[in-house]
């Protein structure tokens, strides 16, 4: 069954052992991101905070709500030790079945309603997640919705925002990302604001939707419900006609209006550094807020791998690569987006490998949506699990040539945020990329090729039953 709203999840996680409650003070400022930052580099629970500093008995936290494989696994209802490689096949069927969302008259997030000059958002714990950045963040794990002004499509996108004041707030979401294409494309040709809706604590699903990379054009929302196997239901906003989920915890309505910009960041990021400098950029000017009873504001704390952007792109981004890979019908085996690589790194596993294949496999991940994040492609055989770090790396030191095996691509379209670049590079987007041939040459000799040696592939059968047999019987 499916999770109802946050808070069933939250309980979940805690009987799991993945939930952990601080009932003593926490300080919005730096402490609640220290204590997640250290829950995300030794696999820590995630942290729920009780006792904000500066705030009453009703304002809670929670971070690092899907930091791990079995945070993702548990929300998606299957067992918590789910094998990551089957987790991203199951999330690819699941995703090929969309359910359109529902939408109910009221929920639980219409608990408390504040509209114009009652708003305040600082009457929320806030927090300053890293030393160094710009601001306080109101949106690092959340979903942001917005919809296309022809078509009446609606999008979710997870995009930070960094509070201005007690009503207004940045956000970051350039093209490709779906709020800058459509801000840019459809509103501010018309000179018209865009309504925007922030949406803090859904359940776990339908904040996971809203990291996934679909075409423009497909709703987050109908990808949530086939994941979910049941609709998600939909509330519309207080100031506009845009529907959020309606047992969220927190719903921030407000509108950007094209030219309104103001400076946003820095901010620690899932690239393992600060941001770059302060820029300008558009702003959110909130215009009413409505909010469950005791409610739970969700953060991430991105940084050096892992965070909670790693964990859910290893999964989702993993599996819409793979889907692209075999839809050009390439005898792809598996594709994994390697959680230890800030998004930057793939592992593709390839059978029957031709002559050429690893270019092939490059040039379609790149193509994908949002490849450009990416841009290191390594193809292994299928003899390699692509989804383990140790044998990809053996065979990238092992079976890939310096010379012939490594290929770049001096000239491509960057993602500013990726931390190589050179500041020049950054703002006209000029990056490169490459990709490593972990494949043994098609015109060795077969019978030549070197042999792995491995307990599984160097001992036959009967000896390795025999040797487990041994250990077993001293308790191994
Ligand atoms: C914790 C977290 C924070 C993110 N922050 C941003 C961000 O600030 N800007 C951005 O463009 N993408 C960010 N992303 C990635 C987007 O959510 C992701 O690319 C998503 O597919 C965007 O939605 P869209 O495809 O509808 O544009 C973040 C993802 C996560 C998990
Ligand atoms: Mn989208």
């Amino acid at each position: 069954m499916p999770f109802k709203d946050l808070r069933e999840f939250l309980a979940r996680l805690e009987k799991e052992g993945e939930l952990q409650k601080f009932d003593e003070e926490v300080d919005w400022n730096l402490e609640a991101g220290a204590i997640s930052r250290r829950a995300l580099e030794t696999d820590l629970p995630a942290p729920f905070f009780e006792k904000i500093k500066d705030y009453p008995k009703d304002r809670r936290m929670v971070s690092c709500v899907l930091a791990n494989l079995k945070r993702i696994a548990i929300a998606m209802d299957m067992a918590p030790d789910t094998p990551m490689r089957e987790l991203i096949e199951e999330y690819l069927r699941r995703q090929k079945k969309p359910v359109k969302p529902v939408t109910v008259k009221t929920g639980p997030c219409k608990e408390n309603v504040l509209i114009g000059d009652e708003v305040d958002l600082l009457k929320f714990p806030v927090p300053v997640i890293h030393e160094g950045d710009g601001g306080r963040y109101i949106g690092t794990w959340h979903l942001t919705v917005t919809r296309d002004l022809n078509t009446g499509w609606t999008n979710w996108g997870m995009y930070r925002h960094m509070l201005h004041d007690a009503k207004s707030f940045g956000v970051l979401a350039p093209a490709p990302k779906h709020l800058g294409t459509m801000a840019d494309q459809k509103y501010a040709p018309q000179n018209l604001p865009m309504p925007v809706a922030v949406v803090l604590g859904s359940e776990p699903i339908t904040t996971f939707c809203a990291a996934t990379p679909v075409p423009y054009g497909v709703s987050e929302a109908d990808i949530a419900g086939g994941l979910r196997g049941e609709p998600v239901e939909l509330v519309k906003c207080e100031t506009s006609d845009l529907l959020v989920p309606a047992h969220s915890e927190i719903v921030i309505e407000g509108e950007i209006t094209p030219g309104d910009e103001r400076d946003e960041g820095p901010f620690g990021e899932y690239t393992g550094y600060r941001s770059g400098l302060a820029s300008p950029k558009p702003v959110i000017r909130v215009k009413a807020v409505t909010f469950r009873n005791d409610p739970i504001f969700t953060f991430s704390c991105p940084g050096v791998p892992l965070d909670d952007s790693a964990s859910v792109f290893s999964v989702n981004k993993s599996a819409q690569f793979l889907d692209e890979l075999r839809s050009k019908g390439l005898p792809v085996t598996g594709a994994y987006l390697i959680v230890e690589g800030a998004s930057h790194a793939i592992a593709v596993s390839v059978k029957n490998a031709y002559y050429g294949i690893a270019g092939e496999v490059a040039h379609v991940i790149w193509s994908a949506r949002h490849g450009l994040l990416t841009p290191s492609v390594i193809v292994v055989e299928d003899d390699v699990d692509p989804c383990n770090l140790q044998q990809v790396f053996h065979a990238m030191m092992t079976k890939c040539h310096p010379g012939r095996g490594i290929n770049k691509i001096e000239h491509a379209t960057a993602w500013p945020l990726i931390p190589w670049l050179s500041e020049h590079e950054r703002k006209h987007r000029m990056g490169a990329r490459v990709y490593y041939d972990c494949t043994w040459p098609v015109d060795w000799d077969r019978a030549e090729l070197p042999v792995r040696q491995s307990f599984a592939e160097c001992y036959p059968k009967e000896i390795q039953e025999k040797a487990l047999r041994k250990w077993r019987s001293h308790g191994h």
